[in-house]
């Protein structure tokens, strides 16, 4: 793109003030500054949230854990098949930082462990080669970093020797960003040739798939399923033959794991439907009424929760991938440079961040099994230091489990 070109495309979503500083700028910065413009994304300016108030919700079947074990033998068969067979492949969301652990790395480098190191990616790679054994097969793993992240997560992988799978099954890639406004939704700067941007949340993960040419890759190695996972659980069971055997054998486009609520106003998306169609509602998003609603035997109506551990089929993705997804806008304190060249470091929200959230795939599908785990057994996730959901509960968590940390 040169700089007329970038001027049109600025001129019509009025950010023209992106090239305020051209003229003073050296070569290669001003073709880093044009080559940043031309990758602005301009429907995620104009996005104004989601449309979901507008849908009518309704409770969607979960298939609970006793309906799973009288299956499970069936769907365990048929899930290992598939698995030794290649047709499933991991996707790790490695995209988040530690930060709200006051650690300023990779949030998978964090070390879990209390009498040894045992790092959140080591204890989710533990898993991944129990089922490996299992199935007899290597499973290939995509992990989705950030453009911030991805040196430092691959240089760990690298000097932990990728925790002894076989590397040629790791492959990873980078998440697309979207750009940074401040609160009437002008882009920032964070210098002069550099328009701020920050990653567009979990919902990219299958357009930087995309973009990183890694679709097509793994098509070419025979892969029908994603298996899209969290960093944050330290229990989490990916490539799970019993989940995948339940979703072959209904035929079905996704599935996710589910657990029952400890409370309604825990932290995790409902699974759903919406307008009839297999949906989740974000917490974030869950009014009051639908939170506590109940049925006539006095059960919350939307008692299971997504614990961020899906399955999608690849056919049914790709029929989908042009779908707009609904683009969330979050408040932000973001550093940036002010009209003088000055940076400033905001102690109050002045951004806007842009995202999607991979929950939303859901609604792109025809039909989701919604599959109950053991939420003692599967879910422990790392979001703060102390309290709920933190490093305190998920070590007691891997403790019960009989981990070795
Ligand atoms: C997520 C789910 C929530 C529930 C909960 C369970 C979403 C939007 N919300 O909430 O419904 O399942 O997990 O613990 O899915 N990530 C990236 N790139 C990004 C943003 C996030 O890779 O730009 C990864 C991040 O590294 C982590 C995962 O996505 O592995 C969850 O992200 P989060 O912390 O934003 O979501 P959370 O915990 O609010």
């Amino acid at each position: 793109m040169n700089y007329s070109e970038a001027f049109l495309k600025l001129e019509k979503i009025g950010q023209t003030h992106l090239l305020k500083w051209y003229d003073v700028l050296k070569d290669d910065e001003k073709q880093k500054l044009l080559d940043k413009i031309e990758l602005i994304d301009a429907k995620v300016l104009a996005s104004n949230g989601s449309n979901k108030d507008k849908e009518t919700i309704s409770p969607l079947k979960t298939l609970t854990l006793p309906e799973i074990k009288e299956e499970e033998l069936e769907d365990r068969t048929l899930g290992l098949k598939a698995l030794k067979e290649g047709k499933l492949a991991c996707v790790l969301l490695a995209g988040g930082m530690g930060s709200r652990l006051g650690y300023s790395h990779p949030k998978g480098m964090y070390n879990i462990g209390i009498n040894k190191t045992l790092s959140i990616f080591e204890c989710q790679m533990n898993t991944l080669k129990e089922r490996v054994k299992e199935c007899g097969s290597f499973i290939p793993l995509f992990i989705m970093t950030s453009p911030e992240n991805i040196d430092e997560t691959k240089k760990h992988f690298e000097e932990n020797d990728f925790y002894g799978y076989d590397k040629t099954y790791i492959k990873f890639f980078i998440q697309t960003e979207y750009p940074v406004t401040d609160l009437n939704g002008k882009i920032l700067m964070t210098n002069k040739y550099t328009p701020a941007s920050a990653p567009n949340g979990n919902g990219g993960w299958y357009l930087s798939m995309i973009n990183a040419g890694l679709d097509k890759y793994a098509k070419s190695i025979g892969v029908e399923y994603f298996n899209v996972y969290a960093v944050d659980n330290v229990l989490q069971k990916m490539a799970d033959p019993v989940f995948l055997g339940s979703i072959i054998k209904r035929g079905y486009e996704s599935g996710a794991k589910v657990v029952k609520k400890v409370d309604p106003d825990e932290r995790v998306g409902v699974i759903c439907l919406a307008n009839g169609h297999p949906s989740i509602t974000e917490y974030i998003e869950l009014t009051d009424e639908l939170r506590f609603s109940k049925d006539e035997n006095g059960e919350y109506l939307y008692n299971f929760g997504v614990i961020l551990n899906y399955i999608f089929r690849v056919d049914a993705l790709d029929r989908t991938k042009g779908n707009d997804f609904p683009i969330y806008r979050a408040n932000k304190k973001f550093p940036y440079m002010d009209d003088f060249g000055n940076t400033i470091t905001p102690t109050e929200n002045n951004a806007h961040k842009y995202e999607t959230f991979v929950l939303d795939m859901v609604r792109m599908m025809n039909n989701c099994v919604s599959f109950e785990v053991d939420r003692y057994k599967e879910f422990a996730p790392v979001k703060n230091l102390h309290g709920i959901d933190s490093v305190d509960s998920a070590r007691e968590l891997l403790i019960k489990n009989s981990i070795d940390i």
